[in-house]
């Protein structure tokens, strides 16, 4: 762990700071952002957020207008190679993070990863449910307040990655959220925790209800027509809220690829060692042992019969 203050010594005099999320950020990574640009200000460092991809949930984008979170996307600016940029919610060389011109100096993340050498800074606590719970243990450390709005965005970071507490979650998510309530306003975040899902996601839940394809406490349906990221990940936590399905894996064509997310409840049966050996030769994927994702990077690789005769065989044994 390392202590925040040689963060701010890092990217204090440099030229331009940008603050990178994961690519198509969740609540999470926008509120890490948000809150390390808030704190970063307080010592008279300018930075500005960015991600790669899209904002596909609707109530991350009530979440960004709503508490005035200055986020755009990468090509927005331009970057040069002398910028530098602060990594939260991924590492370096991940998949889900684009690589940009500019030097990464450093990386926060909550995910199992490298602490790479030639990063200035790097304070990766895998143990913890959340980034922003990282986040608000630097305002801890410099006795600094959050704001009503940032102490809101994290609040919602937490509540969001940690599936409400059900998934992953650390004693210090629950200690963090309990001192971020007095300040945060938790009748928006409870709001947008309600309304996850916009009336035309409704035909997404009608198609898989039509389609899936239940055998051996595991369920499988593939979107033909598409479904965006993170609605196929509500929708597999949807599936694992029926008491008889312990394995999601659900799968969603694209323009150029078809896109995996697994979930499981059973320890025997991780979801990251499943979804590798699911695309074993056609595909990567990867990700916690309850929930993973994974591609096929040609369409041509995919066949919905292959996929499941895999994954019949693969819990057949009841162990993988
Ligand atoms: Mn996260």
């Amino acid at each position: 762990m390392q202590t925040v203050k040689k963060l701010i010594k890092t990217l204090k005099n440099k030229k331009r700071v940008f603050i990178q999320t994961h690519n198509y950020p969740d609540h999470d990574a926008v509120a890490s952002a948000f809150a390390l640009h808030y704190l970063l200000r307080n010592f008279k460092i300018d930075s500005a957020i960015i991600y790669h991809g899209d904002i596909l949930r609707d109530s991350l984008q009530k979440m960004i207008d709503r508490l005035n979170i200055p986020i755009l996307p990468h090509y927005k600016y331009e970057l040069s190679d002398d910028d530098s940029i602060v990594i939260v919610d991924a590492n370096k060389k991940n998949k889900n993070i684009a690589e940009l011109k500019g030097q990464v100096l450093a990386v926060i993340d909550h995910h199992p990863g490298t602490a790479y050498e030639d990063l200035e800074f790097c304070d990766i606590r895998s143990d913890y449910g959340a980034c922003a719970s990282i986040l608000f243990s630097y305002f801890a450390e410099l006795m600094l307040e959050p704001g009503r709005e940032v102490a809101t965005a994290l609040h919602a970071g937490i509540v969001f990655d940690t599936h409400q507490f059900t998934r992953n979650a650390n004693p210090i998510d629950i200690e963090t959220v309990a001192m971020l309530y007095r300040v945060s306003d938790v009748a928006f975040v409870n709001s947008l925790v309600r309304n996850s899902i916009k009336l035309e996601d409704v035909k997404q839940y009608r198609y898989l209800l039509d389609k899936i394809r239940v055998k051996d406490r595991c369920a499988y349906c593939h979107f033909q027509e598409g479904c965006d990221k993170d609605l196929l990940a509500i929708l597999a936590d949807y599936l694992l809220s029926v008491k008889e399905i312990k394995v999601v894996v659900l799968s969603a064509q694209s323009s150029d690829c078809v896109s995996f997310c697994v979930r499981s409840e059973l320890p025997e049966i991780p979801a990251n060692t499943m979804i590798q050996q699911l695309l074993a030769g056609i595909g990567s994927g990867g990700g916690h042992l309850d929930m993973a994702g994974g591609r096929i990077p040609n369409i041509r690789d995919f066949d919905q019969e292959t996929i499941c005769k895999r994954m019949s065989a693969l819990v057949k044994n009841g162990k993988i």
